[in-house]
């Protein structure tokens, strides 16, 4: 039996990579970092087949013990300050765990594991003001925020790690990726879980930013199983996953509303203080490589992804008893 190590366990990535390993078989060992108040709701029902263990980003020697005591076949580095707005409030903070926190993860691998497949979360944000578009595994980067910086260091750093120590290390380019597990602050959730509360009338009004950014967004499930067929290749190397198709904020928000019967001109208001001090406008990926070499494929469409965030954020407050007052469920929940 193989076992694959998972920084990021809390997160979105982590629990839908953790749940793709165990139905593959695999021994599953998974980091998360010391809290006063731990939130385990995203891997609960999972949590009896994992191994769960403590260690952070910050901390080397953390990171070279478990590496030590659970030599593990893979290792997937998905831990991350990774809201890009925050970044900017908290840019140091940013720069040590998702810029440094992958050389002292690859350092833990070179020194304790070093026939270990490395995984990096690296992401579209590193591309951010496009020099082309679609863009590529080749495509120049020019990141927008303290969070893009942070991502492009930790990208080089994994190449760097491949091409001075023959380590099997790769960067998974991803472009954004949603689901019913995504964090309330990105646009995507904090639009589908605003509808939901506008709909049972727990909620008048959603304050956005900018309307006008274009992302290519896809579906979590879809692209974790990318992460695992890059390190299943007979070589290392760099891919970008994406759906290869990018919809605006303001297309988002109207799919999102229109589920509910409502339209989304008569709730989202802009609100300044959620513009960045520099924006990526527009972001599109080209997943040929991936698709070619790895035989990856995204199966959740636009339509489909939104619609499955906004029906889960209906259904949540459904089981709690309660009932809409605005506008008409969706048929499927009715
Ligand atoms: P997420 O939901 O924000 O999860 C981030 C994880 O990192 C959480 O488990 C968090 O733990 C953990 N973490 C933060 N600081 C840590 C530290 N010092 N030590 C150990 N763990 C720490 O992110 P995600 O959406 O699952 O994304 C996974 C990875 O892919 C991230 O690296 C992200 O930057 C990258 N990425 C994401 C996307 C996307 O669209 N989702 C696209 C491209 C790349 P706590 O719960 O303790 O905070
Ligand atoms: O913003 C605009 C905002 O915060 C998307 C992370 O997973 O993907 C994610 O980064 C767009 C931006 O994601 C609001 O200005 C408008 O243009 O959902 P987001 P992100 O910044 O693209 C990449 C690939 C990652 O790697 C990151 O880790 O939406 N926007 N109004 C807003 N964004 C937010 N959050 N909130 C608003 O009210």
């Amino acid at each position: 039996m193989k076992t694959a190590f998972i920084t990021g366990i809390t997160g979105q990535d982590g629990s839908y990579l953790a749940e793709h390993l165990l139905d593959l078989g695999y021994k599953v060992v998974a980091m998360m970092r010391r809290s006063a108040t731990p939130d385990t709701s995203r891997f609960a029902h999972i949590e009896d087949r994992l191994t769960i263990c403590h260690g952070d980003l910050m901390d080397q020697s953390s990171l070279m013990r478990l590496m030590s005591e659970h030599k593990p076949d893979e290792i997937y580095n998905l831990a991350a300050q990774s809201f890009v707005h925050a970044s900017f409030h908290e840019p140091i903070h940013t720069s040590e765990v998702t810029g440094l926190g992958v050389m002292r993860m690859l350092e833990a691998v070179r020194l304790c594991a070093p026939k270990a497949r490395f995984y990096q979360a690296s992401s579209s944000e590193m591309f951010g003001d496009v020099f082309e578009t679609p863009q590529t595994e080749t495509t120049p980067f020019h990141p927008r925020s303290p969070y893009g910086v942070a991502k492009v260091y930790g990208h080089w750093a994994t190449v760097n790690y491949r091409e001075s120590y023959d380590m099997f290390a790769c960067s998974g380019i991803l472009f954004n990726h949603e689901s019913p597990r995504r964090g309330t602050e990105f646009v995507t959730r904090k639009i589908s879980d605003h509808v939901a509360a506008i709909a049972f009338g727990e909620k008048n009004q959603l304050a956005l930013g900018n309307l006008d950014a274009q992302r290519d967004w896809g579906f979590a499930g879809d692209y974790v199983r990318g992460m695992h067929l890059m390190l299943q290749h007979d070589k290392a190397d760099d891919y970008v996953i994406s759906t290869g198709t990018t919809q605006t904020v303001r297309e988002f928000c109207k799919i999102a509303f229109e589920r509910v019967g409502l339209n989304y001109e008569d709730y989202v208001v802009v609100d300044p203080k959620f513009f960045r001090p520099a924006e990526v406008e527009l972001l599109l990926g080209d997943a040929t490589k991936a698709k070619e070499v790895l035989g990856w494929e995204p199966e959740v469409d636009f339509q489909g992804l939104v619609e499955m965030m906004v029906d889960a954020d209906l259904k949540r407050r459904m089981v709690m008893g309660n009932s809409p007052t605005r506008g008409s469920l969706p048929e499927g929940l009715v």
